[in-house]
């Protein structure tokens, strides 16, 4: 197994209604460790890079207001599946559909309005992940000691 890197952005609707808190709690408590964390504004730029793949839907203008209509927080989360867990921990993008225990499950109704984006694989998180942060704005590597409690190490490697 390796540590994986996955990016999150708490919406500007979660933001909003003062549940960032607890949201990052949510990421916190399961065991991925914040590795860059950062409260902004998103450019408009930014925001259609960030949902490229949406171009040609007919929401990616809404979309693209929504996620720069007011300050959110960007997070890079590291762990074992990073991407996967994070995921699952967010839950469905429908929040009226997402599982209850779900982030989205629990403090949401809408589909646009669903507080969290979560990179979907590996390659995405890669990209996204590069659109928000600089090498130099990540905390110096931990030393594997820092997960002591977190994953049975077995050659040194997490597991
Ligand atoms: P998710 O990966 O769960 O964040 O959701 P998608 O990649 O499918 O969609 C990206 C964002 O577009 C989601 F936050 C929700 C939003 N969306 C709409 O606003 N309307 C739609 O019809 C579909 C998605």
């Amino acid at each position: 197994m390796k540590l994986e890197r996955t990016l999150v952005i708490i919406k500007p609707d979660a933001v909003a209604r003062g549940h960032a808190g607890r949201i990052l709690s949510r990421f916190e408590d399961k065991g991925l460790r914040l590795v860059a964390m950062r409260l902004a504004d998103i450019a408009p730029d930014t925001a259609e890079r960030h949902y490229a793949e949406h171009r040609a839907k007919p929401f990616f203008g809404q979309l693209t207001a929504f996620i720069t209509s007011g300050p959110v927080v960007i997070l890079a989360l590291e762990g074992v599946e990073a991407v996967a867990v994070t995921r699952k921990l967010v839950g469905a993008t429908l929040g009226r559909n997402a599982e209850p225990g779900s982030i989205r499950g629990d403090f949401g109704m809408s589909q646009a309005f669903n507080l969290v984006h979560a990179s979907d694989s590996p390659a995405s998180a890669e990209r996204e992940l590069s659109l928000y942060f600089q090498p130099g704005d990540y905390i110096r590597e931990a030393d594997s000691g820092s997960y002591r409690w977190n994953y049975e190490f077995a050659d040194g490697k997490p597991n």
